[in-house]
Parts: structure tokens; sequence; C-alpha cells
């Protein structure tokens, strides 16, 4: 069998050997482990993984992708920071014949000009999360706060429309203010801040939906400097399950998450594996679950189940 498969890979010329990652940044908790989950999971399949980060800028994915074009990489990985404007440079790679797989998020471009991509549901991540505040608001008109993720991103645009299919119906559920955070920490802090002054201290603000955890956490901050009780007083739901968001929510915080699995790259390597070996062409989506965690579902132990992991 081995011998087969190694005249196979001769008679096909093709193993994954060198692969390019043109990564968004470094924004989040679940950024910084997808790519350090990326790093194993090269690693561990012996893949000599050239690694870009474009801090935040699309301008930077482009000359990455680039230059793994003229470096001759077997593949590319990309993670695209906004959904518009690849198609020059996704053509460049098509002609060069390197098969792309998009992470994580999605691309406006026609699908023939990647590989596959793998990710989530986005939109049913937001209804999921929409779903919660239906089940779980306090009687009465709830009016919510928004915190998106990166203008222009497939998460914030989806996102942000799985929320509002869920809640469409419900109307005594308002979304007063909608603002993006950047998927950061530190925007989501300094939006919520804005979002409690306008809204006369906060007192009638009855939950938070943040596009990411990370948001989450900065607005958690916030909303206690400014006198309020998170979890209680504003109702938390977010996205993302980072190990943070489990200690806010064993401390009552932060009310619940949907889980998005930082391993991307296992499914991509495995695609790419296999149409490298012999051609098999992937499924044009390769998608990843979503699963909500609340307070009831023992946050610690979730916290040490994922405290490793790159987070
Ligand atoms: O949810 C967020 C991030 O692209 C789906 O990007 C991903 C999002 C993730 O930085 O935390």
């Amino acid at each position: 069998f081995l011998l087969g498969a190694a005249l196979a890979a001769l008679a096909t010329g093709a193993t994954a050997q060198t692969i390019g990652f043109s990564q968004i940044g470094s924004e989040s908790g679940w950024r910084a482990a997808e790519t350090t989950v990326t790093r194993q999971e090269a690693e561990e399949r012996g893949i000599d993984l050239r690694f870009s980060d474009a801090q935040q800028r699309q301008e930077n994915q482009i000359a990455a992708i680039r230059s793994f074009i003229a470096q001759g990489v077997d593949a590319i990985l990309l993670a695209p920071v906004v959904a518009t404007g690849w198609d020059n440079v996704l053509e460049e790679a098509s002609e060069a014949e390197i098969p792309v797989v998009l992470l994580d998020r999605q691309v406006d471009s026609s699908d023939d000009l990647y590989l596959t991509a793998v990710g989530s549901d986005l939109v049913h991540e937001g209804e999921v999360a929409g779903e919660w505040l239906v089940e779980n608001k306090p009687e009465g008109e709830c009016r919510v706060v928004e915190l998106e993720g990166t203008t222009g991103s497939s998460p914030a645009i989806d996102r942000a429309t799985g929320f509002r299919n869920a809640i469409e119906g419900h109307d005594d559920i308002e979304i007063v203010r909608s603002q993006t955070g950047d998927f950061t920490r530190s925007g989501g802090k300094e939006v919520m801040e804005s979002f409690l002054q306008a809204e006369g201290g906060g007192e009638n603000i009855c939950a938070l939906y943040a596009h990411n955890d990370d948001m989450a956490l900065g607005a958690i901050q916030a909303i206690k400097e400014a006198g309020l009780d998170p979890g209680n007083d504003i109702l938390i739901v977010s996205i993302d399950a980072v190990p943070d968001i489990f200690t806010a929510m064993a401390e009552g915080d932060a009310n619940a998450t949907v889980e998005l699995t930082p391993n991307m790259a296992g499914p991509a390597f495995d695609a790419l594996e296999a149409y490298l070996y012999d051609g098999t062409v992937p499924p044009k989506f390769i998608q990843t679950e979503s699963t909500l965690y609340t307070q009831d579902d023992d946050p610690m132990a979730e916290y040490e189940k994922r405290k490793d992991l790159g987070y």
C-alpha cells in the first residue's frame, strides 16, 4: 500500500508540502487559537506552513497571496478580512493552478475561484444567539444593543442577519443601537461605554448581542464600571466560546455563547491532501458545528477543556 501511495504521488507529482496561510491578524482570542491550531496541524502533517499576518488589512493579504504564488506554494489558506475585492488575486492563483481554501470567513467572488471554504454557518450562529434571547429575555419590552464585527466582513454581515431573523415577529424585542467594535476587546469596551452613555446610563438596556466573545468581554468591563450588573441587569449573548467567556459565565457576568471551533485547518488540510493526491474535489463548503453554551453547562469544565488551545 505504501509503495502504491508513493508511486501514485510520483505519478501525480503532488503531495501537500508547502502551504501559504494568509491570516487576518490577532484581533480576538478565537483568531489567536486558530493560528495556533493551524501551526500545530501543519507540523503534525509535515507541512511547511508559510504564515503571513495581515494586521487586519486586505491589501496585506493580497500582497501575501501574490508572494505565495511567486514562491510556487502547493496551496493557499486564506481567512479573508472582508467579503469583497478578491476576484483579481483569486484569478491569479487559479491561473497559477494553486488551490485556495477559505477559512472561517466567506468572499463574494464566484466559487470557481477557490477549492472549498471551511467555516460555520454564520447566519445560523446569529439565529441561535437570537433564539436564546427570545427564550430568555425578561417579561415585557427588551431593548437590545449590538456590537458588530469588522465592517464588511462576512461574519459581521451574516451574524447581524441571523439575529434579526430570530427576533422577527417578536415585537417586544428591539435593536436600539448597533455599531462595530471590530471584533476586539478594546473596541467592545469603548463602544459599550458610548452605548451606555447614549442610553442614559444603561438601565433601560435589556440585552447585549456581541458578534464575538472578545467584544462581549470588553463590554462586561464597561457595564461594571457603569455600576450595572452584567448577566443580570443586561443579558449578554455572544459567539465563539473562548475560555474567558466561560469564566465570565461561571461568575454570572455572561449568559450564553455559540461555539466556533478554532480548528478550521484540520478539515482544510484533509481536503487539500486528498485533492493534491488524486484530484478528489471537496464540496464547496465544509461546515463546522455551532453549539450553544449557557451558565447551565458547567462553564468551568468548558473553560478547562479549552484553556490550553492557544487562546
Ligand atoms: O468569530 C471572531 C473573529 O471570522 C468567524 O473572526 C471569524 C470571526 C470570529 O476574530 O472572533
